[in-house]
């Protein structure tokens, strides 16, 4: 028997309190039917992770999000990478494997550290500061938007373009119409800037265009490659940090454990994204009937996979609510896993232990300082707002 869940993981209640409703999920079987949407649920880590490497089964070219492209028109051209298949994912995400390499994110790390002394030697200046829009939200639109090779000027575009593009992953709820209220602004903005000419020499974005010339990808598929990156790559690492400093807010014991061990700094991270979920939910659709812990999958079926519940799931992790920086995070979904895991993430991980190693040497305390708020989006979780104050 299959569990038919009556919930709305979009909804507001959902959204605003996801934790219990994710032990629900989680507890209803390994794979649940969503009456709502008519669509699959998964919230165990073994099966999220089992489909997110099973590609040919759980395929992404019909949108990584609840519509069906095969069905409806996607509100922008699909993703060459997220929303695509072998082979034509492949050829992309080589692309972009090699603009993100390690060598090439090396190269990014003086300039990081420039901005994180900057940054730091402010924040401790202010003392009480809220870590979304003075740390977590500063930092990657100054060091992400830099290495993109992009100006100063609209750079205010990309996090609410980043609102619409994880909005509409879900459905066409009230959320996902309230953030595409500027949308005809905010996207004009950014196609300007996944043209060539608008990209730094010895940027990332250039060096895309630098295969456009090598034949490798046509100069229309380099600026669809740039768009990914500019959805991608910001709104993630925004509620990434953000969650970090929350995690250390709420869990001091592991800051002061963090100032004894700075060597730790990239851990803390990875568990951060393990706790946190920056990224809550993705889609798959079923390429062929199939079988799931004893339930049968039909083809062409949409499959919503719950990568926070998978995260703090109490079969796979010893008291998943902690935030814990000794623990092994490794194999949480946070990042996805299998060919589409997230290829922006040693770009992230620099960006984070830039940071934060700046910041645990010099900073003592770090305590609450008012009431944070959460951001609600269909896809992202994370806050609007977290007031701390800084004690050197
Ligand atoms: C989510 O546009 C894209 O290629 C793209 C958009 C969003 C993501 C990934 C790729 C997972 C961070």
């Amino acid at each position: 028997m299959v569990a038919r869940l009556d919930i709305d993981p979009f909804s507001e209640a959902f959204l605003s309190e996801p934790h219990p409703q994710h032990a629900a999920l989680r507890d209803a079987g390994a794979v649940v039917w969503l009456e709502r949407y008519g669509i699959w649920g998964m919230a165990r880590l073994a099966e999220v992770r089992a489909a997110l490497r099973d590609h040919e089964t759980y395929c992404s070219g019909a949108g990584a999000g609840l519509a069906d492209f095969r069905r409806e028109p996607p509100w922008r051209p699909p993703s060459l990478v997220l929303e695509a298949d072998p082979p034509l994912h492949d050829r992309t995400r080589g692309v972009l494997n090699q603009v993100l390499s390690p060598g090439a994110i090396k190269r990014l790390r003086p300039d990081f550290e420039r901005a994180a002394k900057r940054r730091v030697d402010r924040l401790l200046e202010a003392r009480e500061i809220d870590a979304v829009d003075d740390l977590a939200k500063a930092y990657p639109l100054e060091v992400f938007a830099d290495a993109m090779g992009l100006p100063e000027a609209g750079r205010e575009n990309l996090l609410p373009y980043g609102d619409m593009a994880f909005n509409a992953f879900g459905p066409r709820n009230a959320r996902f119409e309230a953030s595409f209220a500027e949308a005809e602004t905010v996207a004009a903005w950014i196609a300007e800037h996944c043209r060539r000419e608008a990209l730094a020499p010895g940027g990332l974005g250039a060096d895309i265009y630098r295969h456009a010339d090598a034949g490798t990808v046509s100069e229309a598929e380099a600026a669809l490659l740039v768009r990914s990156l500019l959805t991608a790559g910001l709104d993630t690492t925004v509620h990434a940090l953000a969650a970090t400093i929350a995690g250390f807010v709420e869990f001091p014991d592991q800051w002061q454990l963090l100032r004894r061990e700075p060597g730790r700094v990239r851990a803390a991270f990875e568990e951060a994204i393990r706790w946190a979920s920056p990224v809550q939910t993705f889609f798959r659709t079923t390429t062929c009937r199939h079988e799931v812990a004893g339930v049968t999958l039909e083809a062409d079926q949409k499959v919503l996979l719950f990568l926070a519940a998978a995260n703090r799931d109490p079969r796979a992790w010893q008291a998943p609510e902690r935030f814990d920086i000794t623990r092994r995070a490794v194999g949480h979904v946070g990042l996805g896993a299998g060919i589409h895991m997230c290829v922006g993430q040693m770009l992230a991980r620099l960006e984070a232990e830039v940071l934060f190693t700046e910041l645990v040497e010099r900073v003592r305390v770090i305590e609450p300082n008012g009431e944070p708020r959460l951001a609600l989006n269909n896809t992202l979780r994370g806050f609007r707002t977290l007031p701390v104050r800084l004690s050197a």
